[in-house]
């Protein structure tokens, strides 16, 4: 099996969700460094356009969003499974809420406090491009970019919703091992813990720090560093595919093989174009040709992408 390469930045709660996910399964990993704004011209070639964080790519196959990443991760490896049978329905209650909990982070971190302290972080000239990328991130998608009530509304009562519930005496979310449900916990609780200026809106909730620790201690796994220019290389060399997961269930009008754009629907909805290779209720598959990368597969979670014809887009 080829390895696993992560595309990142350190500072992404999207990334670290799966730096602790490679943590619990004790994976090995390429680490790859990629710009936290645009533009990422390394980047670019294996997806095609998708800009989110992170990316995986394992071999010339590159999977984008952190659902299918996990999706592929129990996959490829499922001795520690992040999605067990027994928890397949709460699991996909929680991903279902993790976009709130992360925008509420989000929020709290633009709080006066938290922006002060980023920026002294990122130092001013970073801190005014992020600031005009993420804007920008924003255009077009169906979400809204969180702003304060969000975040007031929200982070708070969820964290403590969390707290009362770790109080039972589980040590996570639903019972002895860490599932979907904490990861997808984990890294809004992170993203608020690590900037100095918001750290200590959780020092109330003692139930939830012992767990935030004890996901701490699962680690990120075994990562190496790699240039970006070696993981395109990989992609060029390999000559295997990851099997397409999930029986065919072919979009209204769409045929396989015909070309077609693909993107998300909520934010970050940059267009990624090539022949459909597979549809299925888990992944959408396209397939690319790039110089740089050569012939590539770019996979999508179904739900929460949007697929159309080339023609009509
Ligand atoms: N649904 C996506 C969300 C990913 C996401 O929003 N990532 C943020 C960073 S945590 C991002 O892409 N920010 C802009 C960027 O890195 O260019 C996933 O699960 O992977």
């Amino acid at each position: 099996m080829s390895a696993l390469i992560l595309h990142h930045y350190p500072f992404s709660p999207y990334a670290e969700k799966t730096r602790a996910v490679l943590g619990y399964k004790r994976l090995a990993w390429h680490s790859v460094q990629i710009p936290p704004v645009m533009p990422k011209p390394d980047l670019m070639p294996l997806t095609g356009g998708y800009r989110k964080t992170p990316v995986l790519q394992v071999g010339r196959d590159v999977i984008c969003d952190t659902a299918l990443i996990v999706r592929v991760l129990d996959r490829l490896h499922p001795t520690t499974l992040v999605v067990p049978p027994a928890n397949r329905a709460s699991c996909a209650a929680w991903a279902a809420l993790e976009q709130t909990l992360f925008f509420s982070a989000v929020a709290t971190n633009f709080a006066p406090a938290g922006i002060k302290a980023m920026a002294e972080r990122m130092g001013p000239e970073l801190m005014q491009v992020f600031g005009a990328d993420r804007q920008a991130f924003f255009v077009g998608g169906a979400a809204r970019r969180p702003n304060a009530e969000f975040g007031k509304l929200n982070f708070i009562p969820h964290m403590h919703a969390i707290d009362v519930q770790l109080a039972e005496g589980k040590p996570f979310l639903l019972g002895d091992a860490p599932t979907l449900a904490d990861f997808c916990a984990f890294h809004p609780t992170w993203f608020v813990r690590n900037n100095p200026g918001t750290t200590t809106a959780l020092d109330p909730f003692k139930n939830l720090l012992v767990w935030y620790d004890r996901m701490k201690s699962l680690g990120h796994g075994r990562p190496s560093e790699m240039s970006a220019e070696a993981a395109l290389t990989v992609a060029r060399e390999s000559t295997q595919w990851l099997d397409l997961d999930g029986p065919l269930l072919e979009p209204d009008g769409i045929k396989l093989g015909q070309p077609v754009v693909v993107r998300a629907t909520d934010y970050g909805v940059d267009p990624v174009e090539g022949a459909l290779i597979h549809a299925s209720v888990f992944e959408l598959v396209v397939q690319r040709k790039d110089e740089r990368a050569g012939e590539v597969r770019v996979h999508f979670p179904r739900s929460g992408f949007s697929v159309v014809p080339v023609q009509t887009h």
